[in-house]
C-alpha cells in the first residue's frame, strides 16, 4: 500500500502516490472500479448530466485533422477518472468531488491591458467562436501521459475578442474560488485560486486551445468545465480547469505551482526530456492506462509549432 503523505507544501503535484503503483496494472483498474463505484453512489451519471448541458447541442463538432496522434486516443473511462483538480483533493479520484461544481451560470472575465474588456457568459461566449475536435497529447510532469480528444476553440480567438493593447505581454488565467463547493480550496497552504500563465505569443500561437468539450461531448466537470486550457508542448500543470478570468498584463504572473515551489515549477514548464524535475527524470513517459514506457519527447513532440518561439532565450529555464 502506499501511503499519501499529508503536508502537500512539501510534495506539491507529486505528493500523489509512487509512480510504481500507479502503473501497477492492476493498481489502476482497482482505482477505476473504486471511482466507478464512488460515481454510482454519488447519483451521478454522465447522460443526465449531458442532457442539462445547454451547450450539448454543439457536439460533436468536426475533428480538425491537422492534429493528429503517435498513439491510441486513451479512453474516456480513464481520463475520466483520473484527474489532477486539487481544488476537489489532491490524489488523483476527484471525479465524484468535482460533480458538487456549478458551472451554469459561468461567467468570464476579461480585463487588463486590452481594448474590449469584458464579462461574459460561457454560453455567449460559445456563439462567438466556432468548435473544433483536436487530437492532443498531455505530459503531465510526474510523467505519466494521455492522449485526448479535445473540443475548443484556438485561444487566439478570446484574445482576438479581447483586443490588447500595446503593452500588454502576458496572458494570465485564473481558476474559480469556491471553498464551499471545492473542498480542496480550504487547504490554505495553497495559494488558492489556481493561476497560469502564457506570453501573449504562446497564447496566440495556433496550438494554445480553449476546451469545452471532450469525447464529442461538453466537458464533464472532473477535466474543468466549462472551460480549460490545453497547452500540449507543455507540462500538464500549465493547462488550467474551470478558467473564470483572463487578464493582460505587463508583469510575468507567478503561476499558482510556481508559487508552491518554484524551485521545481517554472513558468516555461515547456516538456524536454533533457531536462530532469529536480526528484525524478523526465526522459520517459508511462502511457495511461497500461504504462507502456515510451520515450519523452522534446516540446513533447510539438516542436514544428512552438520552438521558434523559444529563440533567443536560451538563458531562461525554458524546461521546468
Ligand atoms: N484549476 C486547476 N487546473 C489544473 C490542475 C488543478 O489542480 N487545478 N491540475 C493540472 C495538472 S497537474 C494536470 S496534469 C492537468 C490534468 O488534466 P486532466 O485531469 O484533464 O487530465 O490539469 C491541470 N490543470
Ligand atoms: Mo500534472
Amino acid at each position: 500500500m502506499n501511503i499519501i503523505r499529508k503536508r502537500g507544501w512539501e510534495l506539491p503535484e507529486s505528493e500523489a502516490t509512487p509512480e510504481a503503483v500507479f502503473f501497477n496494472r492492476r493498481s489502476v483498474i482497482a482505482g477505476l472500479a473504486g471511482a466507478g463505484a464512488l460515481l454510482a453512489g454519488g447519483g451521478f451519471s454522465r447522460p443526465a448530466f449531458a442532457e442539462e448541458d445547454p451547450s450539448a447541442s454543439l457536439y460533436p463538432a468536426s475533428r480538425n485533422e491537422a492534429f493528429t496522434l503517435d498513439r491510441e486516443i486513451t479512453p474516456e473511462k480513464v481520463t475520466s477518472m483520473y484527474n489532477n483538480f486539487y481544488e476537489f483533493g489532491s490524489h488523483k479520484q476527484i471525479a465524484s468531488a468535482a460533480q458538487a461544481l456549478k458551472i451554469r451560470p459561468w461567467e468570464v472575465q476579461i480585463d487588463g491591458l486590452c481594448d474590449n474588456p469584458q464579462t461574459i457568459g460561457i454560453d455567449d461566449l460559445l456563439k462567438k467562436v466556432s468548435l473544433e475536435e483536436r487530437l492532443y497529447r498531455l505530459r503531465c510532469v510526474e510523467a505519466w501521459a494521455m492522449a485526448v480528444p479535445w473540443t475548443g476553440f484556438p485561444l487566439a480567438e478570446l484574445v482576438r475578442l479581447a483586443a490588447p493593447k500595446a503593452g500588454a505581454k502576458y496572458l494570465r488565467m485564473e481558476t474559480f474560488l469556491d471553498p464551499d463547493t471545492a473542498s480542496g480550496q480550504r487547504a490554505s497552504w495553497y495559494p488558492w485560486p489556481y493561476v497560469e500563465g502564457l506570453t501573449i505569443a504562446e497564447a496566440t500561437n495556433e496550438l494554445a486551445f480553449l476546451v469545452t468539450g471532450v469525447y464529442g461531448k461538453p466537458l464533464a466537470k472532473q477535466f474543468g468545465a466549462p472551460l480549460r486550457l490545453a497547452v500540449p508542448w507543455k507540462y500538464g500543470f500549465k493547462s488550467i480547469k474551470s478558467i473564470t478570468r483572463f487578464s493582460f498584463t505587463e508583469e510575468r504572473p507567478v503561476s499558482f505551482w510556481e508559487e508552491v515551489q518554484a524551485a521545481e515549477y517554472g513558468f516555461w514548464a515547456n516538456v524536454n526530456p533533457e531536462v530532469p524535475h529536480p526528484r525524478w527524470s523526465q526522459a520517459s513517459e508511462q502511457l495511461l492506462p497500461s504504462g507502456n514506457r515510451v520515450p519523452t519527447q522534446l516540446f513533447n513532440g510539438y516542436g514544428d509549432y512552438v520552438a521558434d518561439l523559444y529563440k533567443g532565450m536560451e538563458g531562461e529555464k525554458l524546461y521546468m
